[in-house]
C-alpha cells in the first residue's frame, strides 16, 4: 500500500512517527508532502521549519518540549548575534540546528533545488519515509496585519514568533503559490498513492499553503485515492500552537466540524471522503463526510499507530 500524508511541522510530525509505525507493520510505504510556507531567510540562512520538524522528529533528535528544533540544544550563536545587536533579536536560531541552515543554503546556493537538498539531510537523519517539500519555488506564508496603527503584510514567522499572533489579523496569504510547482515526485506520489491523508496539522497555515499549489490540490481532487482528514482541534482548542486564532482570522469554528467544513467534502468541491475527530466530539457532522469518532492524542507513537489504522479503515483501505 502506498500512502501519502500532508503535513506541517510539529503536529504533523507527531502523526507521522504513528503513520511509520503502522506502516512498517503492514508493509506500506509512505510519501510526507511538506509545507514550505513557513520557510524564511534570516541571517542569510534558508530555514525550514515544517521540514525540520518532520526530519528531526523522524530521526528522534528533536526536542519534545519545545517541539521545535533540537534536543540537547545551545544558543552560543544566538547570544552573539545578540551582542552584535543584530536583527531580528525575536527569532533565535539554536547552534546545532545553525549547521543544518549552513548546508541547506550552501546547497540551495549551489544551485540543488530544495527537494535534493531535503533528501541529502536526509542521509544522516533517515526518517524512514520519502519527506517531499511541496514545492522546490519560494512559496512563503504572509499575515495581513494591523501593527503599530498601519496595515501592513508581516512574514508567518513574525506574526508568530514575535507577536504571538497577538494582532488584529486579517488574512493570510501564500506568496508564489500561484507560480509554484509541485516539487518533483509529489504529482507521482498522490497519482500513485492507495490513501492521502491529512495530518492533524494547522489547517490554515500547514495544510492550506500546500493545497494554494493549485496541482496538487488538483490531483488530489480528481485523484483516485480516498482522502481522509485527522482532526487537529479536539473540543474548542488546539491541542498546541496557533490554529485557534487562524481559524478565528478565517471565520471558522474552532471544532473538529469546523475545520471538517473547511476541508469540505469532495461532493461539493472539498477535499475529504472521510473525517477522523476525537471520541470527545462524537457527533461532530461535516455534511457529505462521513465522519468517526476515535481516540486522537497523540500521546504515545502506538496511540497513533491505532489513529491511523483508524483512518485508513475509514477510508477503506485498511
Ligand atoms: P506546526 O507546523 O509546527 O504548527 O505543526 P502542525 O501544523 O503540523 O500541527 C499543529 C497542530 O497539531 C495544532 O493545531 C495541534 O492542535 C495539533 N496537534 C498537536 N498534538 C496533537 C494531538 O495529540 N492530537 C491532535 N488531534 N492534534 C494535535
Ligand atoms: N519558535 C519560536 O517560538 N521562537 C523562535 O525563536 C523560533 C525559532 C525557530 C528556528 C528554527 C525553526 O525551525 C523553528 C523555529 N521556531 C521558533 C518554531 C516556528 O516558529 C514555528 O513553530 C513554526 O514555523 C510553526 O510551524
Ligand atoms: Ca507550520
Amino acid at each position: 500500500m502506498r500512502i501519502v500524508v500532508l503535513t506541517g511541522g510539529i503536529g504533523g510530525a507527531k502523526f507521522l512517527v504513528g503513520v511509520r509505525a503502522h506502516a512498517r507493520a503492514i508493509g506500506a510505504e509512505v510519501t510526507a508532502v511538506v509545507n514550505v510556507g513557513d520557510d524564511v531567510r534570516m541571517h542569510g540562512l534558508q530555514i525550514c521549519p515544517d521540514l525540520d520538524s518532520v526530519m528531526y522528529t523522524l530521526g528522534g533528535a528533536h526536542d519534545p518540549e519545545r517541539g521545535w528544533g533540537r534536543v540537547g540544544e545551545t544558543w552560543v550563536v544566538k547570544q552573539e548575534l545578540a551582542a552584535y545587536g543584530v536583527e531580528p533579536s525575536w527569532f533565535g536560531l539554536g547552534d546545532k540546528d545553525t549547521a543544518t541552515h549552513l548546508v541547506r543554503t550552501q546547497m540551495l546556493t549551489a544551485g540543488y533545488p530544495l527537494s535534493q537538498v531535503t533528501a541529502a539531510l536526509c542521509e544522516r537523519w533517515k526518517p524512514g519515509l520519502t519527506m517531499l517539500p511541496a514545492t522546490d519555488d519560494r512559496l512563503e506564508t504572509h499575515v495581513v496585519v494591523d501593527v503599530e496603527g498601519e496595515r501592513k503584510a508581516i512574514h508567518f514567522q513574525e506574526w508568530w514568533v514575535r507577536y504571538r499572533g497577538d494582532l488584529p489579523t486579517h488574512r493570510f496569504v501564500f506568496v508564489g503559490a500561484d507560480a509554484a510547482k509541485p516539487a518533483p515526485g509529489v504529482i507521482d506520489a498522490i497519482a500513485g498513492a492507495d490513501v492521502v491523508l491529512l495530518a492533524p496539522s494547522n489547517p490554515v497555515v500547514s495544510i492550506a499553503p500546500i493545497l494554494a499549489v493549485e496541482p496538487i490540490r488538483e490531483a488530489i481532487a480528481t485523484g483516485r485515492a480516498p482522502v481522509v482528514g485527522v482532526s487537529p482541534i479536539i473540543g474548542t482548542s488546539p491541542v498546541r500552537g496557533m490554529a485557534d486564532k487562524c481559524l478565528a482570522t478565517l471565520g471558522v469554528e474552532v471544532s473538529a466540524a469546523g475545520v471538517g467544513g473547511l476541508y469540505a467534502a469532495r461532493r461539493d468541491n472539498g477535499l475529504l471522503d472521510g473525517w477522523l475527530v476525537d471520541t470527545s466530539d462524537a457527533g461532530a457532522e461535516v455534511p457529505g463526510v462521513p465522519t468517526r469518532a476515535v481516540p486522537l492524542w497523540m500521546s504515545s507513537e502506538e496511540a497513533t499507530a491505532h489513529m491511523v489504522a483508524d483512518a485508513l479503515a475509514l477510508a477503506g483501505v485498511a
